[in-house]
């Protein structure tokens, strides 16, 4: 089995510190929390910006000094948003692809998002894949739902997406498919033969859904983006706590983490 992928997702566009008090929110905090992630066994970080007020924001401006932050302390995979937040317009959202990050996520259809809509119209979609594919950027191929794998190979098709896929199934989200292992399955054995999959497990589903991926030979995404207690209401001291515990899991049932060197070959990163 391939040696396992941990990114860590490490703030997100929708969390607080009312709920979560150490949510790094700073281009300083987001980078410390890389590097203790990266000590803990991530490979990539999924990154979300937020502006002086703690608010999302898509600015180029941030997105780059936080990504120089990272490159500075550490090698782990930088992996912007292109999602933001359901608010952000399409073309704020595009921004931090033009840094030419290594990966960044693409969003692969709409769904209800909670009480919000997250829209992902075809032409947008269309947009994403261009830039990415123009700028040699790897979509981690975001699936809130079903559909979205057809969407993606759709895109496929039309050469916006370039073969091995690497998908990130986002199971749980209140109003897309839900966290259930048999879901997962489902998912699993409907991407192409060559892709590579991670799972982001919303809240409670996180810890069962990362322990099956493990098994499964999927990779793992973890982080306050996703779930901000490290076990049942005992909120997380940081990102890095929930990156060991996927990798201590990880090392129990006998599957080697990756390291961000590893994690590019594995994504067939350049
Ligand atoms: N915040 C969500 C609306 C992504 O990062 O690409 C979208 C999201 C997906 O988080
Ligand atoms: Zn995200």
């Amino acid at each position: 089995m391939e040696k396992l992928i941990i990114t860590a997702a490490l703030t997100g566009a929708e969390v607080t510190r009312d709920v979560q008090p150490n949510l790094p929110l700073t281009p300083d905090e987001i980078a410390e929390a890389a590097y203790e992630a990266y000590k803990a066994g991530a490979s990539i970080v999924h990154v979300h910006a937020r502006d002086e007020e703690g608010n999302p924001t898509q600015d180029y401006e941030v997105y780059k000094e936080i990504k120089e932050k990272i490159e500075a302390k550490c090698p782990v995979i930088f992996q912007p948003s292109t999602g933001g937040a359901v608010w952000h317009s399409p073309e704020e959202r595009l921004q931090p692809v033009d840094l030419k990050p290594e990966m960044a996520t693409l969003s692969a259809g709409t769904c209800n998002f909670g009480p919000d809509v997250f829209m992902n119209s075809e032409e947008y979609m269309e947009k994403f894949a261009q830039k990415m594919l123009d700028l040699n950027v790897k979509p981690e191929v975001e699936v809130f739902e079903r559909g979205m794998i057809n969407n993606t190979l759709i895109l496929r098709k039309k050469g916006l997406v370039k073969d091995p896929i690497h998908f990130d199934f986002v199971m749980g989200v209140p109003g897309a498919i839900t966290g259930e292992i048999r879901d997962l399955l489902y998912l699993q054995e409907s991407i192409p033969e060559d892709a590579t999959w991670t799972v982001a497990g919303i809240g409670r589903h996180e810890l069962p859904l990362a322990t099956t991926a493990i098994l499964l030979g999927g990779h793992v995404r973890v982080g306050f983006e996703d779930n901000i207690y490290i076990e049942k209401g005992v909120l997380a001291e940081s990102n890095a706590q929930l990156v060991a515990k996927v990798a201590r899991i990880a090392k129990e049932l006998g599957r080697e983490v990756a390291t961000p060197d590893e994690a590019r070959k594995i994504l067939n990163l350049k």
